[in-house]
């Protein structure tokens, strides 16, 4: 048996089909993967993210007043897929997560892309999170919007609903304009480390309020249409010099393969010098690098 109810989330294991898990998204608008990675994938990616978590500022000034208080107590490592090449190989391209893109994205864009990759250490005494969507960064797409994110918070430890678990507010994909949630609405997202929250960018969620004694280690993993701005600068988190390094799949992920929509009765985005990055880097470009 593979699916069972935790609270109102849908528990998917991650070798289910894959339109199990895009069922379970579109009912209930979030769902926990169970066992997305390893014990031994999650370890090296906690061994190669530490350096960065040990410098990270929970203090840190963050470009916006209401985005402090939404990170406070926080160790935030951005540009992962730059950092942490297992994380890269092995969770940024996992194939799982490449079929719900297909599903969830692959009607509005040629091709899906990476939108941001951050590590979440939320430390002890964090509170909540403010609820949100995080598609609400792409506000000024007019209505009816096509899908423009799947999102997901990867545990690196295990996640309970003391330790601040990702709270989620399932069904709040189809709620009206202007619903907003109350906590008691909320399920925390309890699951092992190497398990996922996997979410549509219009479903309310946020951290929860941290009551233990040991950091919650997350990663934050979302992906949009490839023609749509990203939120995080994903061609300077991760330049030419370490993306030429990476497997042609992450490459692409990370948004250097040009987005075309000819087909469709489109074009070309994200070209340079008339080309494909993907093929220059196929040929040696940034020679530099080798
Ligand atoms: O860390 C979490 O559990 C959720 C983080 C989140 O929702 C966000 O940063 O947008
Ligand atoms: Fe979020």
């Amino acid at each position: 048996m593979s699916r069972i109810r935790v609270g109102r989330l849908q528990r998917i294991e991650a070798d289910a089909p894959a339109g199990q898990v895009v069922d379970a998204l579109r009912q209930d608008g979030a769902v926990i993967v169970h066992d997305l990675v390893s014990p031994e994938v999650v370890a090296a990616i906690n061994a190669e993210v530490q350096p960065f978590v040990d410098v990270a500022d929970p203090d840190m000034r963050h470009l916006n007043p209401g985005v402090q208080i939404f990170h406070a107590q926080t160790r935030h490592v951005s540009g992962l897929a730059g950092k942490s090449p297992t994380f890269a190989t092995e969770v940024m391209i996992h194939p799982l997560l490449m079929a719900l893109c297909d599903s969830i994205l692959g009607p509005s864009c040629a091709r899906y892309q990476l939108n941001l990759a951050h590590l979440l250490e939320r430390l002890p005494g964090a509170g909540d999170q403010f609820w949100h969507q995080d598609e609400i960064v792409w506000n000024l797409v007019p209505e009816p919007k096509p899908e423009l994110q799947l999102a997901s918070v990867i545990a690196l430890v295990d996640f309970t609903a003391d330790n601040g678990a990702t709270r989620v507010f399932p069904g709040s994909h189809q709620w009206e304009a202007g619903r907003y949630p109350t906590g008691a609405e909320a399920v925390a997202a309890e699951m092992p480390a190497g398990s996922a929250i996997v979410y549509l960018g219009s479903t309310f969620h946020g951290g929860g309020a941290h009551s233990g004694s040991q950091p919650r280690r997350g990663v934050h993993l979302s992906y949009t249409l490839g023609w749509l701005r990203t939120e995080e600068n994903n061609y300077l988190a991760v330049p030419p010099e370490v993306a030429c390094r990476l497997p042609r799949q992450c490459q692409e992920v990370l948004g250097y393969a040009v987005h075309d929509a000819i087909e469709r009765g489109g074009g070309y985005l994200g070209m340079l010098e008339l080309r494909d990055p993907i093929e220059l880097f196929q040929e040696g470009w940034p020679g530099s690098a080798s």
